[in-house]
């Protein structure tokens, strides 16, 4: 009660401010220019071009310091001046764009709005040398999982990349991966590959280097080979050829993004051979060109009895056979960027092998470009568990698509901006990066067009102090409440995977792609057993976590249903059965969801009309969609549980029947224009 009353006192000191249309197509970079500087070429010369085109304050010098990483930074006052010193050009520009960043968020008290130089001391070292997004984006511009549009890159003009190219390079990131995972041949074609310099051409002065999703059996497919076997001569020649080709193009291509015997992609396994050797025939071609190869690890079997062994079971024999320049990318979780999931077991089991994480930014299994959920807390939760400096890099399944927006949510443009900041450094709490993109994003123009210093910082103070740190705090919790709690997983709609289909289960379709494979509903209770006496998951974490998960009076509640077929009567904590918990998480999360209008409708002083209705709209798509969540599941699940809804909690109010007949007519190229419509 007291922060609003606080918060409510700041926005009058602050005054009332005027708002306008705005479609937030400019992200979090929102300066104005002050000056249009000459052209100079080079990632020095971006540094200079952006902070002569936005820097409102006193002079900067920009100098290069032997013994300092190549992208690390300091910035000093220093007899007048601002000095920004790095050990390479790209650090410059990220000295430049963190000034830029305290200038424009204000953040910073000794750099108040126009000020000369303030008193500044920062020094800055990015924690992963490679901070990278995977774009998902097919050739004929869908984009697999992609929930804004159309791919960026099938005709990308100038302007767009340059935009794309600085709200990267502003937040660290420092390469991409053009394409698709599930990779075409033709991703190689020469054709392709001029396309790919020209988007490198483009992305290079902001210090961004560009990488390829590549299809195993390239050598087959686009180059007539009869076979693509990694130990074949012709084989190794083939893709040798085609990595030269790569570098003539593109002299600082990045190298290969490989998923292999995945999901249907082709892979060393086809013939015989294991990942190691498929990875390492790739390496050594582009080992000469200081080439990387990041080998997923993504992979499963239909016949496997339990999905989440699957990687490790595959990989673990091959730790310390690996390349050095391999570095194998593993998704956060064992199964697949559930809402929840534990750490995928591998990060601490492989020992004598380069590994890099792979987070999804766009929400696949998140509600898509509907609903509001800032994704930091969740990545955080990862490194709880897992010790960022274990690892080598950190990739994202970029949420990036031709909309004006951006991210087809103006709110996921904050996981955008959080898996940036967080692949600089995984130290970074979500509230300090919520705060920080909040006071970037939303009332800039307002606090800028002040005169006065001390309104203008507290018009920052209100926003960064408003109840909407909190929900976007609060909100993955809230969606895994109203999705799937107490560590219900996969239970998707087929194909989509947008809104509840736990009964999914058509003939014919692989057992792992159906919600019963993994929640196993019966008369008994609810929930895959992994531990010891099931599928003994719980044996590929170290023996600490192995003994927690497998005892279902230890293990971490909002993980049961992950580890346990858990009795519909069994105590929880609350002095609840797990049923009645089961109802009431559901029904909280729902809540939740519903309480999000209210905060925003508290943001609408501050935010121009245009975002704050297109945001409007969407959290009441969220809300109607966690109600949707509520009752499928509830009243789904209750037909094995055959007890009541509990009494002191709102009722389903849709109609299982209905439900179970309702589709969204979509594929997994876009988002759907809203939830349940009944
Ligand atoms: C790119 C999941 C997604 C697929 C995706 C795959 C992967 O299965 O549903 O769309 O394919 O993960 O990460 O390779």
């Amino acid at each position: 009660m007291k922060r609003i009353i606080l918060w409510t006192l700041l926005l009058l000191t602050a005054g009332w401010v005027g708002t306008y249309a705005e479609d937030g197509s400019r992200l979090w970079l929102r300066m104005d220019a002050v000056s249009t500087p000459a052209k100079v070429t080079g990632v020095k010369g971006t540094a200079l071009t952006e902070l002569q085109t936005y820097w409102q304050g006193g002079p900067v010098v920009l100098k290069r310091q032997k013994g300092l990483k190549a992208d690390a930074y300091t910035i000093k006052s220093q007899g007048g001046k601002i000095v920004i010193t790095a050990g390479g050009d790209a650090g410059l520009l990220y000295g430049a764009y963190h000034l830029l960043r305290l200038q424009q968020s204000g953040q910073a008290t000794s750099v108040p709005v126009g000020s000369a130089v303030g008193n500044l001391d920062i020094t800055e070292t990015p924690f992963y040398d490679l901070r990278i997004l995977n774009h998902w984006d097919n050739p004929n511009g869908t984009v697999e999982r992609g929930f804004a549009g159309k791919s960026i890159f099938l005709n990308p003009t100038p302007e767009r990349m340059k935009m794309y190219a600085r709200a990267n390079a502003s937040i660290g990131i420092n390469g991409t991966v053009l394409n698709n995972v599930n990779a075409k041949p033709e991703a190689l074609s020469t054709e392709s590959l001029q396309k790919a310099k020209g988007i490198a051409d483009q992305l290079r002065p902001y210090g961004i280097r560009v990488y390829l999703a590549i299809n195993f059996a390239s050598p087959m497919r686009l180059g007539g080979l009869k076979t693509a076997d990694p130990l074949d001569a012709e084989v190794v020649k083939w893709w040798r050829d085609k990595v030269n080709e790569i570098y003539r193009l593109i002299p600082d291509f990045g190298g290969f993004l490989v998923k292999a015997n995945s999901e249907g992609e082709p892979g060393p396994q086809d013939f015989q051979r294991s990942h190691a050797d498929g990875a390492n025939m790739l390496a050594d071609v582009l080992k000469p060109h200081n080439g990387i190869v990041m080998w997923r690890a993504f992979v499963y079997a239909p016949q496997s009895p339990d999905r989440a062994n699957q990687a490790y079971l595959e990989f673990m024999p091959l730790d310390g056979q690996f390349r050095d320049n391999v570095i194998i990318q593993i998704k956060n979780g064992p199964v697949d960027f559930q809402p929840r999931e534990p750490y995928s077991p591998l990060f601490t089991a492989m020992q004598k092998t380069p590994m890099m994480v792979e987070f999804q930014i766009t929400q696949e299994y998140l509600g898509a470009a509907n609903h509001l959920v800032y994704l930091a807390p969740m990545w955080r939760e990862f490194f709880s568990f897992v010790k960022p400096a274990s690892l080598r890099a950190m990739a994202g399944v970029a949420n990036i698509g031709d909309d004006t927006n951006w991210c087809g949510h103006h709110f996921a443009q904050s996981n955008w901006y959080a898996f940036g900041r967080l692949a600089w450094n995984p130290n970074l709490t979500s509230e300090e990066i919520a705060k920080e993109w909040l006071s970037m994003t939303f009332g800039q123009d307002e606090r800028l067009k002040m005169k006065d210093e001390s309104a203008a910082a507290n018009y920052q103070l209100s926003i960064i102090n408003s109840p909407l740190v909190k929900l976007m705090l609060d909100s993955r919790e809230a969606c895994v409440s109203y999705m799937m709690p107490l560590g219900i997983h996969h239970i998707f709609a087929g194909t989509h995977h947008y809104g509840p289909e736990p009964w999914y289960a058509p003939r014919g379709v692989r057992a792992d792609w159906t919600p019963p494979y993994y929640h196993k509903a019966d008369s008994i209770g609810l929930g895959f057993d992994r531990t010891l006496s099931g599928s003994a998951n719980v044996k590929q974490y170290p023996d600490e976590l192995c003994r927690l998960y497998n005892d279902i009076n230890t293990c971490p509640e909002n993980l049961l249903a992950w580890f346990h077929h858990v009795p519909w009567d069994h105590k929880m904590k609350s002095g609840r059965t797990f049923w009645d918990e089961l109802c009431h998480k559901y029904d909280d999360g729902l809540r939740q969801a519903r309480h999000f209008l209210a905060v925003w409708d508290t943001m609408q002083p501050y935010v121009d009309q245009q975002r704050f209705e297109e945001v409007q709209r969407k959290l009441r798509i969220q809300a109607r969609d966690a109600e949707w969540w509520r009752d499928a599941c509830l009243l789904y699940f209750q037909t094995f549980s055959k007890r009541p809804i509990p009494q002191d909690m709102d009722h389903p109010v849709h109609n299982l029947d209905e439900m179970m007949k309702f589709r969204i007519p979509i594929g997994m190229y876009e988002n759907p224009e809203c939830g349940y419509t009944k």
